[in-house]
């Protein structure tokens, strides 16, 4: 059986488990955090970062972006990436935003587990104004709409929906982004409703 590798709090992992829950594509989900000393994400990914897919065949792909545009290939249920060309990059646009978004305020989250003495200010600013850039970009693409591109509920949803849910999980604190962005904030409760949404939610 195809199996993903990965943890309970990665956005990343999770934009792959609800990409294949609504694609109805089966797998065995194998938890392994990357951090932890017996960790065997190397043995599949050479960059020791998850997720992780391993098809039927021991054939390991990587990352999440690869991922869910392979699932999306090989089921035909419920098209979550548009074929043509002007749509499919508007949806994947989203999905670096959002990407890039997380990865940002990864850095952050690891920047401060550092000793006090040894992090930068500079850096963690500079991470913080890429995530706000990024919200503010979401925001303005998403304008009115109900969802982030081409009028329906795409790949740049989940991407954008996990995204949120990161900041959520480090930074509700900190970062006010249902304030801030109130169509964001009207987007991710409408996905919330969803239970491929719900039966994700990160578990620290
Ligand atoms: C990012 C994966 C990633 O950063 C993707 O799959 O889209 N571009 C990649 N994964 C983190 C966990 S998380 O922040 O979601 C990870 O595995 N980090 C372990 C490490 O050693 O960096």
């Amino acid at each position: 059986m195809t199996k993903l590798i990965g943890s309970l709090t990665s956005p990343f992992v999770r934009k792959v488990r609800i990409v294949a829950a609504e694609k109805h594509i089966d797998y065995e989900f194998i938890i392994d955090v990357p951090w932890e000393a017996t960790t065997h994400v190397p043995d599949f990914n050479p960059l020791g970062k998850v997720p992780v897919w391993v098809m039927e065949d021991g054939r390991a792909i990587y990352d999440s972006r690869v991922i869910v545009e392979y699932l999306d290939h090989i089921s035909p249920v419920h098209p979550l990436i548009p074929r043509e060309v002007r749509p499919c990059l508007a949806v994947k646009r989203c999905e670096a935003l959002a990407d890039g978004i997380i990865d940002a305020a990864a850095l952050v989250f690891m920047e401060r587990k550092r000793p006090a003495t040894q992090q930068s200010p500079e850096w963690i600013a500079r991470q913080i104004n890429k995530v706000n850039r990024g919200l503010a970009a979401l925001a303005t693409d998403l304008s009115k709409n109900d969802w982030c591109a081409e009028g329906a509920y795409t790949l740049a949803d989940i991407a954008v929906g996990c995204a949120l849910g990161y900041l959520d999980l480090r930074y509700s604190d900190e970062i006010d982004w249902r304030r801030a962005h109130p169509g964001l904030s009207e987007l991710f409760d409408r996905l919330m409703e969803r239970p491929n949404f719900k039966n994700t939610v990160p578990v620290v």
